[in-house]
């Protein structure tokens, strides 16, 4: 099994499953800087030039909700509830809401202090997040709500929800995300980042240094 990644946000999801549940997969960092995502070669395995796609025999996925799914699918893992159509339902709810709600609240944040640092785009411009704010409170009050009495976001455990609505939400106090007045989402975040694999997801090859094409170790997980 191949899974192509660059270091960010999407790929952070399925690499964190594959560290936590110790899928043994080869993991494929991509140059992004350098052109790599949009080749013809990588295109036609993700026709949208973005990170991550996995490969297993033949099957060719992107998406890291679907990766995610198939992962815990073909480990017998209940963080996607194969299972449980009522559990199904709940995942895919907050999967949803992530998609279409809380990436886009939570992600001008993200880029101006995390995307801008990693492709060197120059420092973040706080003026952009100005009218970002309001937004971001109102979907931070639904979350915080939900949160209230749990420590993840559906089926009363960890689950491929919880690495979607985090991936971004993680860094909130490096890119000024106004999270302060939620103490659950912060106590969910906090809570994440003690899981070994959340906390350090990205593959290190054989001689230590991190990035580098390599045969992901197998890690035991603390959660
Ligand atoms: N919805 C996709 C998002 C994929 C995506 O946008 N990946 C970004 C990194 S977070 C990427 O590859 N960006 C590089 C580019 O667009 O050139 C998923 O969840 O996999």
């Amino acid at each position: 099994m191949k899974i192509y990644w660059i270091k960010a946000q999407a790929p952070r999801r399925v690499l964190a499953l594959v560290k936590y549940l110790g899928i043994d997969a080869e993991c494929i960092q991509i140059d992004a800087k350098a052109g790599g995502l949009k080749t013809a070669e990588y295109k036609a395995l993700n026709p949208n030039g973005k990170a991550p796609t996995l490969v297993d025999g033949d099957v060719v996925l992107w998406e890291s909700s679907a990766i995610n799914a198939y992962l815990c699918i073909k480990e017998g893992s209940d963080m996607w509830p194969a299972h449980n159509p009522a559990e199904q339902v709940e995942v895919i709810r907050w999967l949803s809401w992530n998609d279409n709600h809380w990436a886009r609240a939570v992600g001008p944040f993200y880029f101006e202090f995390v995307v801008k640092e990693t492709f060197n785009l120059g420092p973040p411009d706080r003026s952009e997040l100005v009218a970002a704010v309001p937004e971001l409170k109102q979907l931070a009050a639904v979350l915080d709500s939900h949160l209230e009495g749990r420590d993840f976001v559906a089926c009363g455990r960890l689950t491929i929800a919880d690495f979607q609505l985090a991936a971004m939400a993680c860094d909130w106090r490096r890119s000024d995300m106004p999270l302060d007045d939620f103490p659950n989402v912060i106590r969910w975040l906090d809570g994440l980042e003690r899981i070994a694999a959340w906390a350090d997801p990205w593959p290190v090859d054989k001689a230590g240094a991190p990035g580098a094409s390599s045969k992901h170790d197998k890690l035991s997980s603390v959660a």
